[in-house]
């Protein structure tokens, strides 16, 4: 038998928190034969809550769910985790300016940076969920110099799922046949959603979505604008934001840097950039990525249109300015 994976997840009383904990045990993120330990963090107000929702992961009585640790204590939440989902964050409240908000986050971040370095699994990989999501897992990255960059990520996968989602029911075919869109930059309203290279799988063999769509006025415009502006959306409807999306896109994410991405297929993360397509280097962004034995690598070689490359341009320079932001509120 497998020996259990510790999986953290922050902010577990939260709303994606109590989506993304079933399915961690279910194993919908590390595979339906590996048994997981999960360690919930979540501050002292919600001490109560985290222990309703232990209180439920043990009532659900999951086969492999081998131990669960609730606790407000950072450093007993990343002792010995191999994979940490930070989903803990200080939201952005009514009237509050965006630099207070960065302030709090980045001070949450740096500290939470230092207990994984500290105490986490060697080789521990990190996802940052939490909001502003690039800049948040920039900060950690900073504040855990020996955790290698390349293990520090930020979800754009479910801009990435949304984006297949439009796809298929724009041409009424299975999601699961959609493949090879991009979210480039910033999961904020400046993303880039790309489908310049993606493909549907017909009876007929793979086909450009161009080609299928015909509407490039819709795939350049309201398509955009429907992925960017999808979180509105749900807030909207659901007088809360995504949570069940949320937490899914979380396990695909994880699921496909651990256990690799299928042949031909890329997906979407927030990485560590190297300056690929001239994207700005250092900071978190967007890229197309292929993942093999536990390693994410950018796709390279992608034409960029002139229509792509001012978005690209535009979504990095606000990572650039957001960086700016985070380190303003450092000192
Ligand atoms: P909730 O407010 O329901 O949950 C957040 C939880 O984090 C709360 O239980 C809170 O007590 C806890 N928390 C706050 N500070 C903490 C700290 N220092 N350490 C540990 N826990 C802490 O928010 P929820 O809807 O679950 O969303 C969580 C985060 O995900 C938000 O920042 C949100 O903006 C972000 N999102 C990111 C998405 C992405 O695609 N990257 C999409 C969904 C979501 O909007």
């Amino acid at each position: 038998a497998k020996e259990p994976v510790r999986v953290l997840v922050t902010g577990a009383a939260g709303q994606i928190g109590y989506a993304l904990v079933p399915m961690i045990a279910r194993g919908v993120m590390l595979g339906a034969d590996q048994p997981v330990i999960l360690h919930m963090l979540d501050i002292p107000p919600a001490a109560e809550a985290l222990n309703g929702v232990k209180m439920e992961l043990v009532d659900a009585a999951f086969p492999l769910l081998k131990g669960v640790v609730a606790t407000t204590d950072v450093v007993e939440a990343c002792t010995g985790v191999n994979v940490a989902v930070m989903v803990g964050g200080f939201p952005r409240k009514e009237g509050m300016e965006r630099k207070d908000v960065m302030s709090k986050n980045v001070s949450i971040y740096k500290s939470q940076a230092s207990a994984l370095e500290q105490h986490a699994a060697p080789n521990c990989k990190v996802l940052v969920v939490a909001n502003p999501a690039n800049t948040n897992a920039l900060i950690l990255k900073e504040f855990a110099p020996s955790i290698p960059a390349k293990n520090i990520t930020c979800l754009t996968r479910l801009d990435h799922n949304r984006a297949l989602g439009q796809i298929s029911e724009k041409l009424n075919v299975q999601v699961s046949d959609v493949k090879n869109v991009i979210i480039w930059g910033n999961h904020s309203s400046t993303q880039y959603p790309d489908v310049n290279h993606a493909t549907v799988t017909t009876p007929s063999g793979e086909k450009p979505v161009r080609e299928l769509v015909k509407d490039d006025a819709w795939l350049n415009g309201e398509f955009i604008t429907t992925v960017q502006q999808r979180g509105a959306a749900i807030i909207k409807a659901r007088k809360l934001s995504s949570a069940l999306s949320a937490a899914s896109a979380a396990c695909d994410h994880i699921r496909d840097w651990v256990l690799g991405t299928p042949e031909g297929t890329w997906v979407s993360m927030g990485v560590y950039s190297d300056g690929s397509y001239n994207a700005p280097a250092g900071v978190i962004y967007s890229f197309p990525v292929t993942c093999k034995n536990g390693e994410w690598t950018i796709v390279q070689g992608l034409a960029i249109d002139e229509f792509s490359r001012k978005k690209l341009d535009s979504t990095g320079a606000e990572l650039t300015e957001e960086k700016e932001l985070a380190y303003s509120c450092l000192s």
